[in-house]
């Protein structure tokens, strides 16, 4: 059966192109330096947005209309997955991305739901045999359901901690079965609401000691897929523990688990810790902690995770810039953790949503690599910090002056010179570059 009988299979056609069905600057085979677009970009189906998502918000009930909406139970579950499977052949993408609960219902008993979840990860693998779509990672869900009310590893409740470790060691064995490239944290209820009744240093041991079982179990069982963990200071909780990449790090540093996690980065979780998607690229980068991302935006004007599908070129573009000077993404990925808005309800724009995605990044992509080929930044960057090649610079960066030496240096001076930051001209170039990309 079709799910999306409309739809033939998304072609490139170049960037004049006026079909709404096809892709206008992602061309899969297209190379850009030694790799393909494909290759380079990864780009991730979101199960939970794509298949699972029904468009409810707080105020209001779903609005999604979708074929498969007329099952329930496991057939439900079934019938998403046969689509799901037909929207990767139609959109030719490489990856996707799934929490437990999103392919199959939570039985009563945990045993029961992982009997429901071993019945849909047999059929997906199936699939899996005929596909050229891969499983980028897998997650469970722990932040849904009322058990977490206080948390999942971090909860005040040591059941809800063994729950917790439960269905993770099942997602292990899930992604071990699918092979899944990497496995996700994120930790949606492991914060605080208020520190009146938290016992912050318990929580933060326990998330820990969590963690290190994690890693304990996986090499057990021979999954070797990359640990990721997703930072967002917020939203459901108060204050999220991995708030941004710079207190993630300082957590795994302290847990010792730095050598065995990177960070999966989400955009949108970027600008609600008040940073930029490329500030928590590069932290991450400049850390040889940037493991793959999610993609998406949020929306300027408000104050949570709007998960929109990204279409902001400027962003794409500083964002693929980090990850060209990353090496790329390694067994990462660009993973649209992005729904269609409440108002695109109808089949038709989940096509619509990653054409715009993908084609948004493939830009991005094109734009970087000329940024970096012409040396854009590394020639301004190298010019602003010359005075670090010689003298009294070169010997701080080689850890050869002490405070006695630079003081003499300093009472030695007789004016500081400055050359400008060049802010302005960047930008600018940034803007040519964009808008000529595709003019020759
Ligand atoms: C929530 C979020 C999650 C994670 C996976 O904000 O981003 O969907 O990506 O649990
Ligand atoms: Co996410």
């Amino acid at each position: 059966m079709s799910y999306f009988k409309t739809i033939n299979k998304i072609a490139y056609e170049g960037p004049l192109s006026k079909n709404p069905y096809a892709f206008k600057f992602y061309n899969p085979d297209e190379k850009i330096g030694n790799r393909t677009m494909e290759e380079f970009l990864r780009f991730g189906v979101a199960y939970w947005h794509t298949f699972t998502e029904d468009l409810s918000d707080p105020f209001g009930l779903g609005t999604a209309i979708r074929p498969w909406d007329n099952y329930t139970g496991m057939d439900l579950a079934k019938a998403r997955v046969e689509a799901a499977f037909e929207f990767f052949e139609k959109l030719g993408v490489p990856y996707f991305c799934f929490h437990d609960v999103d392919i199959a219902p939570e039985g009563s008993t945990l045993r029961e739901s992982n009997q429901n979840l071993d019945t849909i990860v047999a059929l997906i693998k199936d699939y899996m045999k005929d596909s050229k779509t891969k499983l980028l990672w897998n997650t469970v869900n722990n932040f849904t359901h009322p058990r977490f009310v206080h948390g999942a590893a971090s909860s005040n409740n040591a059941d809800v901690f063994a729950y917790s470790a439960a269905k993770v060691k099942k997602g292990l064995e899930i992604g071990k079965e699918l092979g899944a490239e990497n496995y996700v944290f994120w930790g949606g209820r492991e914060g605080y609401e208020s520190l009146l009744n938290t016992d912050m240093k318990l929580e933060l041991d326990n998330l820990g000691r969590f963690f290190h079982m994690a890693v304990d179990y996986a090499k057990e069982i021979g999954f070797d897929g990359q640990f990721l963990i997703e930072p967002k200071p917020k939203e459901p909780t108060t204050h999220q523990y991995d708030f941004d990449v710079a207190s993630g790090y300082a957590f795994l540093q302290h847990y010792d688990l730095h050598e065995q996690f990177k960070f999966n980065i989400e955009a949108n979780h970027a600008t609600l810790a008040g940073h930029t998607f490329e500030h928590e690229l590069r932290y991450a980068r400049v850390n040889g902690m940037l493991g793959s991302v999610d993609a998406n935006q949020g929306h300027p004007l408000l104050g949570w995770d709007t998960d929109e599908f990204p279409s902001d070129l400027y962003t794409t573009t500083l964002a693929m810039y980090e990850i060209i000077k990353n090496g790329g993404l390694g067994r990462g990925g660009l993973n649209f953790d992005a729904k269609v808005r409440r108002g695109s309800f109808t089949p038709e724009d989940l096509f619509h949503a990653h054409i715009a995605g993908m084609d948004s990044f493939a830009v991005g992509l094109k734009v970087a690599q000329r940024l970096i080929d012409d040396k854009v930044f590394d020639n301004f960057i190298e010019d602003r910090y010359s005075s670090f090649k010689e003298g009294i610079g070169l010997d701080i960066v080689e850890n050869k002056a002490d405070f006695r030496q630079l003081e003499a240096h300093a009472l030695g001076l007789t004016e500081i010179k400055h050359t400008s930051g060049r802010l302005e001209l960047i930008k600018a170039t940034i803007n040519q570059y964009l808008l000529t990309i595709y003019a020759e």
